[in-house]
This record gives structure tokens, sequence and C-alpha cells, in this order.
């Protein structure tokens, strides 16, 4: 700690404290009779410093230094080293938006700031509330003021933090101490700006150093009108620290019982008090560390006589301390001031001072004559000593008011300043420091180098335009080029009748050679010294940008400034259009800020990007991402979008955000507030005010594009937010129509306004309420751009701001506004959703959350008074600060997560791409959305399997149940089973609608999940939810179906089974009544005697039985009926063509080939320049697909060798019908009807013969017949008395239960082979599906493949999936795993059976059989035939028999497993009762529907989606299609045809042309988004141009005009894009 000297004496009066005058230079008894006098105003805490002055000679060496202590007070201690920085001060923390900070008084210098940085005036207002901790010590010197002032000084000494408040200028003081040379700047544009001063020299109480803060103050700008600019309005506007004023200083000698700052204050008139005063609060409080402290401020005029204080601007300084004890201060104030006004009550030896020769100021004695020691003599002494007239004495008299007095002053000082006799800037000043040993905050060398390379760049500069053709070659003409060259790829506008993908090429091509000629400028010298000076350490480089800015500014602000006022000037008057384009031209031109140099770089890189990748110079601009983003980092703001080029440099953008995730990763979530609203009406400011950040603000156009800042959220309060960094981003005003019209930048602002929008998660809007009209207009913008944005899935939030209203019940009055408001957003709700054709929009809540109550703010003026004077208005500042809180409460409720940066930089990327088309909402592609969407639908896909899954397994079981309905008891009636489906039915509808129930809620609590972006999908939900219903009620009539016709023919049978059963009696009585017959013989009969007897009673029994030959019923006749049923709706004409041909001759040629309606309509009508509809082969191909869906469907039927049912040729006919439907080719009713009849006759043929075999199979004669052999060995047996245990068990092992194992193995194989496929990537959505036969294709190097993909679809695609199937199942491992694992769960459960069977005691062996039958009835079919046939004749005993009967199954499980190894996997496959293939393949169909344009299937995922879409579009003349003239194969896309102006026509048009711009008047239900990325459709020109004559000769056309684009496309970039198109990472 410094030696307390004789100053501290004083320290106790502060000259605006009211403490008495003392005589003393005698320092002892100065402090006696301060002691005296201080102890009858009880202020104890200034005794205690008096006393401390004492014994702190003693204790400096071991003690804190007095600022230390003070720093520790305030809690800054360890800023004392180590500066606060910006981005300490600005992070966003608990206390940005909590009031109260807690009552510890270290939060007093954070409240001050946090006051402060919001420009708020009464930061100064810095009431500490006493802290918790200290509460208790402090009690004592509190309780009890009876003890001895000694002990209570001590105490007080003792713990010096006890002192619960702190004189603002010292926290002033302590804060720029603690913080470093940008914080600097922050606090003194703040403190100016609330018209407070700001330090001028810093003093250090410990070190008795100060500073000059030249730097501090750098930032300041003024704008002024002096008296000679009166006349013609002009104005002044400055850097401060660089004007020449005459400063006026203020200074006190010795004690004063005038207050020298609040006097000044009155001077200057201040409504919130320019100077610290001891009236103020906590203005009295002692000053501890900031005597000797010299503030700075100006006044400047406005050009008004009646309201200017002083016409001139002047500069003002005000020494806080003694000048005795503040020589150097002193000295200094005296050579930089025009006039020094030294206050005094007495003149005694002090004013030796004031003798010093090298004084330039005049000076001017200041006294209250309260003091009888003042007296004229003296006086005269003093003025004679220091040749002083009397005008430079101004002595207050006791008669004297405040007023008057103040009235002389100001006329004193308006006389200095009418002829001042020194002017000097402050940066000037700077010279005067250094010679007095003063040091400024500029000797820093990293500022000083930082300062050395930006002049270094600035010096060359002239003419800002000159300099930037110059230096800035890339980012002038060739990137304007660029732009358009870039947009016109998307929007086509000239395309013409030129062919579009030439067209297309040919834009590349140009693109590729304005690249080449960027880089073939040399980096200009500037751009060189601009990239090394940023390449330097953390703070030179962010000294060298802040110099850059500063210099740069003060060069063009000396032309802009009045070019920007005589613009807004001109704005409000929109007559003026010419000039208003002029000027604006010229601002655009002679403005040179910071943001070119990066511009610049931007595009030395983006270029560098055309280079070979290991091209030298390429290589050495790889690091300029980085640093950029290090830039980002720091709190520097970055141009995203080019204002002047209306442009993003994409790659140089998405670069330096990769860059900054790596650099933050994995913190890297952001939240984004935007702001829009008109020119010019403060938003800047308000960003600004409300961030404590420095976009640029002035008058007049001066944003330009958009920029983007980051701000750290602190480690405390990410929970909160739910993110690490907020991302601010600054845009340019959008402009009021008619100015719009100048130079067209509607279009400008609307890109602005629909990206800005579509990256925040909250918008401000920015609403000056004067002008009502323009607020309209840039509201017409805003909803489009919320509109737009819902429709990609997109929700930001939006706040309304109003300026500029001030009274107090606004909000109130306003209701009326506000509903006015919503009344007016919601009419251009729907307007703007008319226009982008969603007009299912109708209020503005519909595409946004907005509440009219909160979502309104009302912010009153920014300037409480006429500037320059005027301090920023407290109601402003507190209005912003709620907004502050309200926006980051807002954000901290929003449920969607937020964006990392790597997702932020997608949705730049996607939206500024579907922001370059002029459909934005057809436009837009996002890899989020699409991946949010991907997500869903593998979800989606998995549930539907289960679903199916699920009910199939319920339905095998079911007809199971049925199948084996009363085999085992022969009482069971028809009536019974009536009942058991009826109950079946409804248990089938009840597992439906449990199985509904858990997919729906899948889908909500998918829904739910705060991860994934799912919101993205929100639109899709309703679809998917629909997509369910129907599963569920297709589902539903299909199981029903399955059930009767299970019923139906298990009724069948039973009937024959009945006949069966008679006749096997009969039979079985007569071989008994034969064996008793043979045993009364009682002689030994040979076993051919035997077999004779049998023969013979057999032939006998036969003759009894009356045998009816079994009917087969016609079933021409029921498919007949069938299909009349199924036509009837169609009319009449369906009917009467039916009736023409019998059935019967139907199905029994080719189809296609005969069929002459088919022919008769072929290339009709399309005439246009090619034909791009074939009907004849468009028929054959939805012909073929039904062909092959039927006879699969068919031949599925007969293999099961069951009866026919109605259901079966239902079935087929609902088959052709969706087909039909879904290639829109069911309104040709011939084609229908000979298509159908065709089907069914050739399908009633193989049911005939498929009824009449089941017929014979099931026929009891025949049935007895096969038995004839089993019935005889049974009778020798029974005969011989021969065991007949181990053969009935092994015959009921192998006739009942081997089959019966056999298929439900089969019957759970398929849905296991599906299950196992479905885990592969490529069976998860229909996109990963095309994207992987897509890839698969091109590795082939195949044409026959891509020939077959794209001529038979549908074929392929099942081929391909077996493919799949067979490779995943080569091994025969894996299948004989689920073989073995189902097998293991029959033997087992037959093991159980057996078990259960022997444990109830069974009073006969067939009781037992049934009982095991029984058991196993659910899960296995047990055939009644044989089981019939084991039970005849059966002497078994029971217990031998079940011994038995474990061994055989023992033995079939072994010889099932040698079965099931030594089978063909194929043989396997084809006995599946679920195929696989058909299961996988209607998974990845999907709908079915194909692009009306390229015929590229549809990759919509569930089943009743409303919009049709596809990942990817093709090169139209791979579907067929030539140019009806040249015959050459077409080259053109959908995706480029439906943006550009050219016209189609076919039958759906009704032959009429029309736009493919509207495509969707035509096709409503398909979405084809344009190529997003130009590379979309690579893949197919790659095979387009590989395949181009094969192809040709395949259509019997010409190959194609490739474009040379084309050409130059590789197989990895084919690839490449086709990863991107389907979103595959
Ligand atoms: N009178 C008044 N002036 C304001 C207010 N808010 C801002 N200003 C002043 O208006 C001028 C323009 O402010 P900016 O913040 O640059 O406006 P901006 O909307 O960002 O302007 P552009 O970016 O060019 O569209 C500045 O000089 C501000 O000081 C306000 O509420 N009242
Ligand atoms: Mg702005
Ligand atoms: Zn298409
Ligand atoms: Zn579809």
């Amino acid at each position: 700690m410094e030696e307390p000297t004789s100053e501290d004496s004083e320290d106790i009066y502060g000259e605006e404290d009211e403490g008495p005058p003392s005589a003393g230079a005698d320092c002892e008894a100065d402090c006696e009779k301060a002691l005296q006098e201080t102890t009858d105003t009880n202020d104890s805490a200034e005794i205690s410093d008096l006393n401390g002055k004492q014994n702190l000679e003693e204790e400096t060496k071991t003690q804190k230094t007095n600022l230390e202590m003070v720093l520790e007070d305030l809690g800054l201690e360890k800023y004392h080293k180590e500066k606060l920085s910006l981005s300490k001060i600005l992070g966003i923390d608990e206390t940005t938006i909590t009031d109260d900070l807690g009552n510890c008084k270290s939060n007093i210098p954070l409240n001050f700031l946090k006051k402060l940085v919001m420009v708020n005036v009464t930061a100064r207002n810095v009431k500490g509330v006493s802290c918790d901790l200290s509460d208790a010590s402090s009690e004592s010197n509190c309780d009890d003021p009876s003890e001895s002032t000694e002990s209570d000084l001590e105490d007080l000494f003792e713990s010096s933090n006890k002192a619960e408040t702190f004189n603002p200028l010292d926290i002033i003081t302590a804060l720029f101490l603690c913080s470093d040379g940008f914080v600097h700047q922050e606090l003194a544009l703040k403190m100016s700006m609330c018209q407070f001063s700001v330090p001028l020299l810093l003093p250090n109480c410990d070190t008795q150093q100060c500073i000059l803060m030249l730097w501090a103050m750098r930032d300041i700008v003024k704008k002024y009108r002096p008296s000679h600019l009166t006349e013609t309005k002009g104005f002044i506007e400055e850097r401060i620290v660089l004007s020449e004023l005459p400063m006026i200083s203020f200074v006190r000698l010795g004690e004063c019982s005038l207050s020298k700052s609040e006097i000044l204050n009155k001077l200057l008139n201040n409504p919130d008090d320019t100077f610290v005063h001891h009236n103020m609060e906590c203005g009295d409080i002692k000053r501890r560390i900031s005597n000797g402290l010299t503030e700075m401020t100006w006044y400047l005029p406005c050009g008004n006589k009646n309201m200017d204080i002083f016409s001139e601007p002047v500069a003002i300084a005000n020494l806080r301390g003694d000048i005795a004890s503040f020589e150097t201060q002193f000295s200094f104030l005296c050579q930089t001031s025009a006039a020094v006004f030294v206050f005094f009550d007495q003149l005694g030896s002090q004013c030796e001072l004031l003798m010093n020769k090298n004084h330039k100021a005049q000076i001017f004695l200041v006294g209250n004559q309260q003091n009888k020691n003042l007296t004229p003599d003296v006086l005269k002494k003093v003025a004679n000593r220091l040749n002083l007239t009397k005008n430079n004495i101004i002595i207050k008299t006791k008669k004297t008011n405040d007023a008057d007095f103040v009235k002389s002053l100001k006329k004193t000082v308006s006389s200095v300043l009418s002829k001042p006799q020194l002017k000097m800037s402050v940066q000037q000043m700077a010279d005067v420091a250094h010679e007095l040993g003063i040091t400024v905050d500029e000797d820093s060398p990293e500022c000083q180098d930082g300062k050395k390379n930006a002049d270094a760049i600035t010096a060359e500069i002239e003419d800002t335009f000159q300099f930037k053709e110059n230096q800035f070659p890339l980012q002038g003409q060739i990137w304007k080029e660029l732009t358009f060259l870039e947009k016109e790829e998307f929007r086509l506008r000239k395309v013409g009748s030129e062919n579009i993908e030439n067209y297309k090429s040919n834009l590349k091509k140009k693109k590729e050679e304005q690249r080449k000629k960027q880089n073939s400028y040399a980096m200009s010298s500037v751009m060189t010294c601009f990239i090394s000076a940023i390449s330097r350490p953390h703070k030179e480089r962010c000294y060298f940008l802040k110099w850059m800015r500063m210099n740069l500014d003060n060069l063009s602000r000396m032309k802009l400034s009045g070019l920007r006022e005589l613009y807004k000037e001109k704005c409000k008057d929109s007559e003026n259009k010419q000039e208003i384009k002029e000027i604006e031209q010229k601002l655009s031109s002679s403005s040179l800020g910071v943001e070119h140099f990066f511009r610049e770089m931007g595009q030395i890189y983006e270029a560098s990007l055309y280079l070979p990748e290991t091209d030298s110079s390429r290589q050495q601009l790889q690091h300029l991402p980085r640093l950029c983003a290090q830039l980002l980092l720091d709190g520097f703001p970055l141009e995203l979008v080019d204002g002047d080029a209306s442009n993003i440099p994409l790659s140089w953008v998405s670069d330096v955000l990769s860059q900054l995730n790596d650099l933050v990763s994995p913190k890297n979530k952001i939240l984004v507030v935007t702001v829009l609203g008109v020119q010019s009406t403060g938003k800047s400011t308000l960003l600004n005010t409300m961030f404590g950040v420095q976009f640029a603000v002035s008058s007049g156009r001066c944003t330009r594009g958009a920029f983007m800042l980051l701000i750290k959220v602190n480690e405390d309060f990410k929970k909160v937010l739910n993110c690490d960094f907020m991302m601010i981003i600054d845009t340019e005003g959008l402009k009021s129509p008619e100015l719009a019209q100048l130079d067209n930048s509607h279009e400008h602002d609307n890109e602005l306004a629909t990206l800005v929008v579509g990256l925040s998660d909250i918008t401000i809007i920015n609403i000056a309420m004067e002008n009502s009209t323009e607020m309209k207009d840039i509201l017409q913008i805003v909803v489009h751009a919320f509109l737009r944005m819902k429709e990609v899935g997109k929700k930001p939030q939006c706040q309304f701001v109003h300026q500029n209203v001030s009274d107090v019940s606004a909000h109130e009055k306003n209701l009326r506004d506000r509903k006015l408001l919503l009344q007016q957003l919601n009419e251009m709700t729907q307007a703007a959703a008319k226009m982008e054709k969603k007009e299912d929009y109708k209020s503005f809540t519909d595409v946004m959350e907005y509440n009219p109550d909160t979502g309104n703010c009302y912010i009153p003026g920014l300037w409480n008074g006429n500037p320059p004077m005027a301090p920023v208005n407290a109601g402003y500042s507190e209005t912003v600060y709620e907004l502050k809180k309200n926006i980051i409460q807002q954000l901290g409720k929003c449920e969607s997560t937020s964006n990392n940066i790597l997702e932020f930089r997608e949705w730049i990327t996607s939206l500024w791409n579907a922001v370059k088309h002029e459909n934005f909402i057809f436009s837009f592609r996002n890899s989020l959305v699409a991946d949010a969407y991907m997500r869903l639908c593998t979800e989606y896909n998995q549930w539907e399997w289960e679903f199916k899954k699920e009910m199939y397994k319920w339905v095998t079981t079911a007809e199971t149940r049925i199948s084996n309905f009363g085999s085992f008891i022969a009482t069971s009636e028809i009536s019974d089973m009536n009942e058991f489906i009826t109950e079946l039915k409804s248990e089938a509808t009840t597992e439906l609608i449990k199985l509904e129930t858990k997919i729906l809620d899948n889908l909500n609590k998918y829904f739910d999940q705060p991860e994934g972006h799912v919101y993205l999908v929100e639109g899709h939900r309703e679809e998917f939810s629909n997509s369910i219903k129907s599963l569920r009620r297709q589902t539903e009539s299909s199981v029903l179906n399955q059930i009767t016709t299970a019923a139906d023919i298990k009724k069948g049978l039973k009937e024959l089974d009945k006949i069966r059963a008679t006749y096997r009696e009969e039979i079985e009585k007569s071989v008994c009544d034969l064996i008793d017959e043979c045993r009364k013989r009682k002689v030994q009969m040979t076993d051919r005697e035997l077999d004779e007897s049998f023969d013979k009673m057999w032939t006998e029994t036969l003759k009894t039985l009356a045998f009816s030959e079994q009917q087969t019923s016609n079933i021409f006749t029921s498919v007949s009926h069938q299909l009349r049923t199924n036509l009837s709706p169609k009319g009449s004409h369906a009917c009467e063509l039916l009736s023409k041909k019998s059935l019967k001759d139907c199905g029994l040629e080719h189809f296609t080939y005969k069929h002459k309606e088919v022919g008769e309509n072929s290339v009709t009508a399309f005439r246009e320049l090619f034909t791009w509809t074939n009907l004849t082969k468009a028929r054959r191909k939805i012909v073929d697909s039904i062909f092959s869906a039927c006879n699969e469907c068919i031949s599925d039927q007969i293999k099961r060798k069951t009866n026919y049912h109605n259901t079966y040729i239902q079935e087929i006919l609902q088959i052709i019908d969706e087909k039909l439907n879904k290639a829109d080719a069911n309104k040709d009713i011939e084609f229908e009807v000979s298509l159908k009849q065709y089907i069914c006759g050739s399908a009633a043929r193989m049911f005939q013969k498929m009824h009449e075999e089941f017929i014979q199979e099931n026929d009891p004669y025949k049935s007895l017949q096969k038995n004839k052999k089993k019935f005889c060995t049974d009778f020798k047996d029974v005969f011989h008395k021969r065991d007949q245990c181990q053969k009935k068990a092994e015959e009921f092992t192998n006739q009942s239960l081997k089959p019966a194992i056999e298929n439900f193995i089969y019957c759970s194989l398929g849905v296991d082979i599906v299950d196992k496929m479905m885990t592969k990537e490529e069976f998860s959505t229909r996109m990963s599906f095309q994207y992987s036969i897509l890839l698969d294709l091109i590795s082939k190097h195949d044409f026959e493949s891509f020939k077959d993909y794209i001529c038979s679809y549908e074929k392929y695609v099942k081929s391909w999936i077996t493919d799949r199937i067979r490779e995943h199942f080569s091994s025969q491992s894996t299948v004989c795993e689920m073989e073995h694992k189902h097998l293991k769960s029959c033997i087992d459960h037959i093991n159980a059976a057996i078990k259960k069977a022997k444990a109830e005691s069974t009073d006969s062996l067939r009781t037992f059989v049934v009982k095991i039958c029984t058991e196993l009835g659910d899960k296995l079919k047990i055939s009644q035939d044989a089981l019939d046939a084991f039970m005849v004749l059966n002497k078994s005993d029971q217990e031998q028999f079940a011994h038995w009967l474990n061994k055989f199954v023992e033995e079939m499980t072994e010889s099932l497993r040698e079965k099931f190894k030594s089978t063909e996997f194929e043989t396997k496959l084809s006995q599946l009762h679920i195929k696989p293939e058909n299961e996988l393949f209607n998974r990845v169909i999907g709908c079915g529907k194909q692009c009306p344009f390229c015929k590229i299937p549809c990759d919509a995922g569930g089943e009743n989606h409303t919009e049709h879409f596809a990942s990817l579009h093709r090169p139209n003349g791979l579907g067929e299609y030539w140019s009806v003239d040249s015959r050459k194969l077409m080259t053109d896309i959908c995706a480029s045809l439906v943006i550009s102006g050219k016209h189609f026509r076919c039958s759906d048009t009704n032959d009429e042309y029309h736009p493919y711009k509207e495509y969707r008047q035509i096709y409503a239900d398909w979405k084809i988004i344009p190529d997003v990325s130009l590379e979309a459709s690579d893949y197919w020109k790659y095979v387009m141009n590989k395949y181009n004559k094969e192809f040709a000769d395949k259509y019997y056309a010409k190959p194609a005009d490739i474009p040379d684009a084309w050409k130059k496309i590789t197989k990895e970039e084919a690839v490449k894009s086709l990863k991107k198109s389907f979103n595959i990472k």
C-alpha cells in the first residue's frame, strides 16, 4: 500500500461533501479539527479512515493496499490482474434476467455493469445492500453507540468491508482499473450515451500514477451543429477524441464549500446529472480510490439558439480531489485546457501551485464568500501574482443564489469560448501526458501493434471507391455476376426455348469461368496485410480490428454521414425517386468497412475451391475459415448475407461454421435471435442495447445484408436456456414499397426476411408506430416468411416491438391497436396463403404461435430530450431490459431442441437454396427435415411390421384352431362352429384395436420426444395416423375374410369327415367280426389265409356301403358371379360388355397382344415435341404388373391345396382394382372389363382344377381304399394279439405330428426371415431401399440391369429383393437356427402335452390321444384323416404307447433336423406361407404412384400420405421419351422442368398446353422438388451419358445430345449425389 500522504486528510471532504472548511496547511491540525467536527456529524466511516491513517504507517507492509481492499469489498480482486473482458460481461447468465441480484455488495459493480451496458441512466444508483455475511459483525458497531470512539474506530478499521455502500466514482474507478481496453471502450461509450462524464485521467491510488484514457474514449462518436452551420442545417459528426475542442477544466484548491460537480451539473442542465455529486444516491459516501480521477464530458450544441447553453462545442474536465494532492493531473489540465476554473474557499500558501509558468490555460478563480478569510485583499494579492484581471475572478457572495452564480459562470465560460486560446483534441493530449510522465492507455504494445498494422492499410486509402476497385477485385462485378448465375441456375428465367439442361450446363460453365477469373487475380497487397494482421495473437488481432473499424469509419464518415442524412431526408418524401436511387448508389459504392475485407477473404477462399486440391495457393487459404470462426468466438460480427450482391457465399460461411463447430464441440448448441423491420427504425440500436453488442448504428441506411454474432451463455445458465451460445442476427432494414421499386429490392427484402425468419428461434419484428403503411408492407413480407417456415416445419416465435411509444399506459391504450394489428395480420395471412397456394391457413395464429397480449412490447423513444445533449431515456433501457428478459424466458420455454452449429449451417444452406427459387415452399429441401422424416418412416415401418406380424401370428393360430375344431371330439356340431367363428371374429377385432392403439401411442410418443427435431415433421403426423387407421381397417377386412374362408372350408370338410367316419366304423365292425370269426375257427391261420379272408370281407362290406359320388361345383359360375358383382358399380355398359363373352372362353390366349382397344389408343394426341406417354407401352406395363400380382396370388392358393372359396377371386379382383387405380387406368371401361375377364377366366380354370383335386383328395371312398392295406395289417396284428404300441406310436408320430410340425415351421419361418431382413439398412425405409438398389446398380456396370430397373421396375425390384434374401441366407446355418428354434418349441410343446395327458388318468387310448391333440390344438394342425386312421383297430396299451411315443418323437426330431439340413434354401422358400420377398416388396414399393413425368416411384412413407414425392428425378429420355422431330432421347429432368417456363400437354390436360410451373393444378398430389443442389440428378445424368447409345438402341431412338457438363460427371460424383439426394450420411 502506498504511504498515505497528506492528501488523505483532504480525502474526507470531497469537494461535494459538506465538510467544514479547514484552514490547515498543517496536516496535523487539519486532522484534529476534522476529527472534532466530523464526530459531530457522527460519520463513523470518515473517522475510521482518519484513525486508519495513523495506523496505516505501521501496517503498510503486511496489510493489503487501499486499492486491494476496495477491490476485495467490491468482489473485483480477481480481476485486478486478469482483467474483465467483454465476453465475460456480456455472457448470458442468471443475472441477465433477474432483477434482484441478491444483497451481497460484491454484486454492486455487476449491477452497475449490467445496467450501464443497457444504457440505463440509473446505473449509478448503486445503493448497496448489506452483505449477509458481514451482518453479524457489523452489528457490534451499530448496537452499541456508548462504546468508546477509540475501540469503535479500531473495530471499523479491522473490518473495513463493513462499509455497506460505495461512492459511484469508486465503483467506476475500480471497474476501469479491473477491465481491459475493450471493456473500457464499451463503458465509456455507454456512459457518454447516458451523458455521464467519462474518465479522462484514471488514478491508481496505489501507485499514484494516472492513465490518460484515450483508447477508452475512442469509440465515442458525436454529432452536433455549431453556430456556423445553423443556417445550412449542416452538422458535424466526429469521433470525439479527434475533435479539436477548447477544454474548460474545473479543479479545487484546498477545501471548498461550493460543490463543484453540482454547479457543473447545473451549468450543463442535464436532467440525469453528468457528474456524480454528493446529493446523489451514494454520492456522499467517502471516496476511497477515486480521488485524482479526472472526468470529461462535452457540451455540444444542436444549433438552436434558444436551447443551446453554449453555441460552440466544448469539452469539460473535472478533477476530483485537491490539486495540491494531484499536481500531475493539474499540470496536465493546465497545459491542455483553454481555461481552468479553480474553486476555493480560501487562498493560502497553496496558491503557489497556480504560479507555474508552463501553464497555457487561462486561470479563473472561483471563490465562495462564506469564509471570512476570503477577503478582497487576499484576492487582490493573488490576482496580482497571477496576473489576473477582474474578469478572471468569480466570487459567489452570500447574496448570489446558485442560479445567478451558474449564470455568471456560464457567461465567463462563453467568453472564453468566443476566442479560445487553445483547442486540443484528446488524441493530441497524449503528447502532453507523455511529457508529464502520464501513461496513455494506448501505449500497450498490443494496441500499438494493432494500430501500426491498421494504419498501414488505411493509409493507402484515398478514394474508397477506387480503393475497393483496386484491392477487392473479387467482390466487385465478378461476384455480382456470379450471384446472378447462381440464382439463374435455380430460376431459369432466361432459358427461353433453349434446352434446359444445356442451358444449365452453360451456366455452370460460365460460373467456372468467373471463378477462374477470380483466381487469376493475385491477392492484393492490402489483403495480404489484412490476413497477416488477423493471424496475430488474440489481443493484437482484437486491437487491430478495432483500429481498422475506427480508421475506416473515420474515412467513410466524412463522405457518408452527409449522404446518410440526405438519404434519410429524401426517403421521407418518395417523390425524389431518382435522387434516392443515386444516393443509395453512392452510399453503397463509397462505404468501406471491415466487412468488405472479410467479404473479399470469403471470395478468395471460395474461388480457391475451384483450384485443384493440391494447388499450393489453395492450401495456403485453408486456415481462413478457422480464423474467422475464432473471430466469431471473440464476439466479432460476421457478414452472413452480402447486402450489395444480395447473396451468401455459401461455401465460405459453411466452412467457417464447421470450423466454429470444431472449436466449441461438444458445446455447440445455439439459439438464434433475429431482428426484422423497416430501415432506420433502430433495430441495431435495439440489439446493441439489449445484448451490449456493437452492430453498426447510424442514421440513414446503415446495416447492409445481415450480420451474425455469437454471445456465450454462461455455464450455470445453459440448463435453463438449453444452449451454449446465442446467435444474434442483425439485418438490413426492409424498404418501403416505393423505395423498393427503385432498385427492385423487393426481392432482396423477401429473400432476406425468409432467410432470417427461417434461421431464427425468435424473431423481433421492429415497428415504428408512426408509419403504419410501411409497417403494413413489412408485415406482408414477414407473414410470408412465417408461412413458408410453417410449411417446412419450422416454428419460430415472434415478438413485435413497437418503438417510440412513450405513454405509460401504452399497453392498455394499444389494446385496440393490437386487435387491429391481429386483424391485419390475419388478412395478410390469408392473402399470403393464397399466393403461396396454401389456403388452409386462415389466421396468423395458424402459421405461428402468437399471443397478441404477450407478443407485443412497447418501447418509448430512445432519447430523453433533444440530441446531441439528450441522455438515453431510462424508460427505453428499462423496456428493452423487460423485452430481453421476456425473450430469454421464451427461449427457455422453447420445447424444441436448439440446433447445433452444424444444423444451423444446414438451415442456412437449405433456406438460401430454396430462397433462390421463386417458389420457396415447393423448393425447400433440408437434410434435417429429411432426416427427421426418414427416422419417422423407419420407426413407422417397424411399427407397421410389428402390427402385421402380430396379426399374422394371430391368424395362423386362429386358422389352426378352426382347422382342429371338432376334430378330436366327434360330437361337435356346425352350430357350435358358427358360435366359435363369431367368437373368433370378435376376438380378432379386439386384437386389432389393441394393436392399432399401440401404434397410435407409439406415434404420439414419438412426437413428444424432445430430441431429433421431430417438430419438423409434425405436418406428417396426421397422415401417418391415418395410415395406421387404414392399415387396421384393411387388415381387419382381410382377417375376417380369412376366418370366414377357413371356417367355410372346414365346414365342407366336416361333411366329408362324417361320411368317412361312418364308412370307417362299418369297416372296423366288419374287421372285428372277421377276427371273431377266425378265432372261433380255432385253427392256426396262415397270413395268406388271413389276407384272403380280409379281402373277401373288404369287398363284401364295401358292397353294403352306399357310395355317393362327390359332387364338384362349377367354379366358373361362382367366379362369373363375383366378377359381375365387382363390375356392377361401373354401370350397364360394363355389364353389357361382360355378357358378350363367356368366362369359359376367357383367359385362354395371350392378353396383351391380342387386345385391340389398347392398340387403338396408342400415341394419340401427344403431338407436342415428343411423345412422353406411350399408351400401349404404359398399358402393357400395368397389365404386366397386374398379371404378376394375380399369378402370385393364384399360385399361392393352389399351393395350399384347399378347396375353392369366393374370397379368392374377390382378392384377385381387389388386386386388379387397386393396381388400375394407382396407374390411373380405371377410366377405360372396356380395357378394364376385358382385363378382368381375362384374368378371372384363367383363374377360374385353375381354381376349378384345384377344387376338383381337393374333392378327389377328400373323397371318402378313395380315402378308404387308400387305407385298405393299413386295415389289413391292423387286422392281422389284432388277430395275432401282437403288441401295437410301438407301431401305433410311430404311426401317430409320423402321420399326425410330423406334418403338423413341418407346417408350423413353414408358417413361422417366413416371418422370421422378414424380421431378419427388416433389420438391414436397405429395408428400413423406402428411401434407403431406393438408395441401396441404385447404388448396387451403378456398381454393376451393366446396361441390362439399368434397363430392367427402368423398364420393368417391379420385376427387377422383386428379384433384387429375392437376391438379397438369398444372399443373406446363403449359409444354411441362419435358417437352420430359426428352424431349430421352432422345432424345439414344438417338441417341447408335444412332450409337455404327453406328460400332462399321462398325469391325468384316462380311460382309453382314444381319450389319451385326444387329450394330447387338444393340448396341441392351438399350435399344430393335426390332420383329422390321419388321426381317424390311427384310431382304427387300435388296441394299444396306453402306458406302453406313451413310452414309445416319447421315443419316436425324439427320433422324429432328429430326422426332421436332418431333413432341414439337406433341404435347399430355395425349396424352403417356395414352401413358406408368408413369402418374405413379397412382404418386403410391399414394404418398399410404397404407395406405388409414379412421377407423372419421369415415372420414378414415390418415396413417401406410410400408406395414406397426401403428397407424393421422389427424392430423385431423372432425365425423361431414360423413360423412353424422345423428340418427335429428331427422334433423339430427351435430356430434360422434371425437377428442372417444373421451374422452367415450358409447357406440356397430355390426356390429363385434355390435350391443352399447360405450364410445367403449374403442374400442381393437374397433379395436385405430387410434389416435385426442384433440384436443390444442382448436382442432385448427377446420378442419372451419369447413367444417361454412359448408356446413351444403348438406351437409344433399346428404344429405337437416336442418342440424346448430352450437355457438356454431364460428360464431366464421374462415377464418384454420381454416387455422392445419390447419397445427398437420399440424405445418406
Ligand atoms: N428518436 C429516436 N431515434 C432512435 C431510436 N432508436 C434509434 N434511433 C436512432 O436512429 C438511428 C438509426 O438507428 P439504427 O439502429 O442504425 O437503425 P437500423 O434499424 O439498424 O437501421 P438500418 O440497419 O439501416 O435499417 C440511430 O441514429 C439511432 O440513434 C428511437 O427510439 N428514437
Ligand atoms: Mg441496422
Ligand atoms: Zn419426375
Ligand atoms: Zn406416394
